[in-house]
């Protein structure tokens, strides 16, 4: 249709006005865009077809087999649906921010009487139980129902921790397209990230100016608040991610590992060190303090003790408590920071809840009932959940499927998305039987590294050596008496090098002389001192030269971030087109013959495709033609059989 659009044009049969012709009919060109990309789409679909799907991590099929409904929400006054897509959502907590700026919106919170919520289940909650890998189509279609239903939170945590590289290497989407489509339906509620402070998003430090870079496009592009960590507590590298944040005129959320039960007598991260390091931010300056419970070792006595103690000494500052729900105690202790002066807890949806993720909203809520305000009508949390429910069958490829609360988490410390991570990875491996081997080595890496407190990257450290001794048959004793010899793996040298910051109490020696021998230096300060700037003009040249002048400063810091990752996804982009619009049954699981697809590849514009039939192998090019028809017309692609 294309071809024959243009040679009945009436301006290209005369052959006239070449150098307008593309400004005077930009419908022709647009035309040429829509079947480009229809076609890339044919060419996903065609692969999915013949050779199954590419996502890494996916274990069989989605459980669910219809579009997803969008639950109805009520008014709670007048009992009458909401119209969540017209109606203008209440204005909320980032009115307040944008009106009055950070300090003052501390300030409110503040005083606010009660406990606020941050809703995890864009962010932390699939992290911890869906591999990261909920993408953003299925954000998008309930986002303008939450932007109403949960419209008295405290924030939204969706973006940052592992969704940034999932996004790009395992979703193929952009993961600023994401916050920038899900800032434009939520304008009321905070957006809040998780930043691993000095590393960025990453797994080890980077250059000071690629945080700074990165904040200010988070900021720009829709962040409000940052929750800021690293993840030994190093205050130095800390602050370069709090530096960044305030740079960019962010909300500072600096935060405090919490690793272990500071209730088990003779623990090295006990009640006195954690008050050390909250005096130590405060000095440093921040809107909020963060208290990271990040593999739910929280008892709620600790939460009593630990936000009782620092809210004693800090009247006026706002706390925000963060756990996972892995020992199954998550809402007696959100409960108790909230009942000892937190002012913000944690929850996800309760569909998305419990076990390795957040606790349950509803189950905090009603724990808090007639107590504790919260801000939240318990009828809206409710409904929305309806939809969360047929999330978990949507993605149930990437269950874990942990089976019940985990209170070994007291001894291995695992943190809750790499509890289910690691459980996956040996359910994959047909290592089941080595999972309680795994727990049991995790306990004694930890141990050999100094006990570190564990959150990535330096969990994914501790991880690592666990494994690389349960594969390798090591014993506590081998790995020290062979240091010098074994090939350990490089995020365990890259900690011992020092390139993670330096651990409370200093790293373990002789160990680490031994594993690093002449391999690698021992880094004497924070590693962002010695790394070299990033040159971002010469940077831009290259990706320009590379993928042209639509590079925006956004690609700029996914490829400081991750390169390689970064050029892989544009690739992938080249090849499909943006992969985001298709609905995520028809991104995991091939079409049947016949049936119908629906995609929306802008506004206004949708495609019907349907999957008509597959061709026989022509066995001497290895490639299948795959025929579908597509907004009623019939199309064909041809395709590598790789199976
Ligand atoms: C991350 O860094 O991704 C985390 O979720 C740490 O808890
Ligand atoms: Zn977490």
């Amino acid at each position: 249709p294309f071809l024959l659009t243009l040679l009945t044009n009436e301006t290209f049969i005369k052959g006239e006005c070449w150098t307008t012709f593309i400004d005077d009919t930009p419908s022709l060109f647009q035309m040429i865009s829509s079947q480009n990309r229809a076609t890339k789409l044919l060419n996903y679909l065609g692969d999915l077809v013949v050779n199954g799907s590419s996502i890494k991590g996916q274990a069989g099929f989605p459980k669910l087999d219809t579009d997803a409904q969008i639950p109805l929400i009520h008014d709670p006054k007048t009992g009458e649906v909401i119209d969540v897509d017209n109606a203008a959502p209440p204005s909320g907590w980032r009115q307040v921010l944008l009106k009055e700026g950070p300090e003052e919106f501390a300030r409110q919170v503040r005083k606010f009487q009660g406990t606020l919520i941050t809703d995890t289940t864009w962010r932390d909650a699939h992290q911890s139980l869906l591999a990261t890998r909920v993408r953003t189509i299925d954000l998008l279609n309930i986002a303008p129902t939450t932007a109403h239903a949960l419209s008295g939170a405290f924030s939204l945590e969706c973006w940052g921790g592992a969704t940034f590289d999932v996004a790009m290497r395992f979703l193929y989407e952009d993961p600023w397209q994401r916050l920038r489509q899900l800032r434009k339906i939520v304008p009321n509620i905070p957006f809040q990230m998780l930043l691993r402070g000095a590393n960025g998003v990453a797994y080890s430090s980077l250059p000071d100016n690629a945080i700074d870079h990165f904040v200010a496009q988070a900021k720009e592009t829709g962040v409000d608040i940052f929750r800021v960590f690293d993840a030994l507590n190093d205050l130095d590298q800390l602050k370069v991610g709090m530096d960044a944040v305030k740079k960019a005129g962010g909300v500072v959320e600096a935060t405090i590992c919490y690793s272990g039960d500071m209730l088990t007598p003779g623990k090295k991260y006990n009640l006195e060190y954690y008050l050390e390091v909250a005096d130590k931010i405060v000095a440093m300056g921040t809107h909020f303090l963060g208290i990271k419970d990040m593999a739910g070792t929280l008892k709620p006595k600790a939460a009593e003790l630990l936000v009782g103690s620092i809210r004693a000494k800090y009247p006026d500052l706002p706390i925000h408590v963060h756990t996972h729900d892995s020992a199954g105690t998550g809402v007696a202790s959100m409960t108790a920071a909230a009942k000892a002066g937190a002012d913000v807890v944690d929850a996800a949806s309760n569909s998305m809840s419990g076990m390795t993720s957040q606790p349950s909203i509803s189950a905090i809520l009603a724990s808090l009932e007639g107590e504790v305000s919260t801000g939240l009508n318990p009828e809206l949390v409710r409904e929305v959940d309806n939809y969360w429910g047929a999330m978990r069958l949507l993605y149930s490829c990437f269950e874990a499927d942990l089976k019940g609360p985990d209170p070994e988490v007291y001894q291995h410390e695992i943190p809750g998305g790499q509890l289910t991570n690691l459980l996956f990875q040996a359910q994959q491996l047909g290592l089941g039987a080595k999972w309680v081997a795994t727990k049991e080595n995790y306990k004694i890496a930890n141990q050999l590294l100094g006990d570190i407190v564990k959150v990535t990257p330096t969990s994914k450290v501790v991880g690592d050596l666990a494994q690389f001794m349960v594969t390798n048959n090591l014993s506590k004793e081998d790995v020290v008496n062979l240091a010098g010899e074994l090939d350990f793996p490089d995020s365990v040298l890259d900690f011992m090098e020092g390139l993670m910051g330096t651990p409370y109490g200093g790293f373990p020696e002789p160990l680490r002389t031994k594993m690093l021998g002449n391999k690698r230096a021992k880094l004497t300060e924070r590693p962002g001192l010695n790394l070299p700037p990033v040159q971002f003009n010469a940077i831009k040249e290259e990706l320009y030269s590379k993928y042209g002048t639509s590079i925006t400063e956004n690609d700029i810091a996914s490829y400081v971030m991750y390169p390689k990752v970064f050029e892989d996804f544009r690739k992938l982009l080249h090849k499909y087109g943006d992969l985001s619009i298709l609905p995520t049954r028809f991104f995991l699981k091939p079409p049947r013959i016949g049936e119908e697809i629906s995609v929306d590849i802008e506004q206004g514009k949708t495609l019907i495709i349907k999957l008509l039939a597959i061709g026989e192998i022509n066995h001497t090019t290895g490639f299948r033609e795959v025929f579908f028809e597509l907004n009623g017309e019939m199309r064909s692609v041809n395709i590598e059989d790789k199976t």
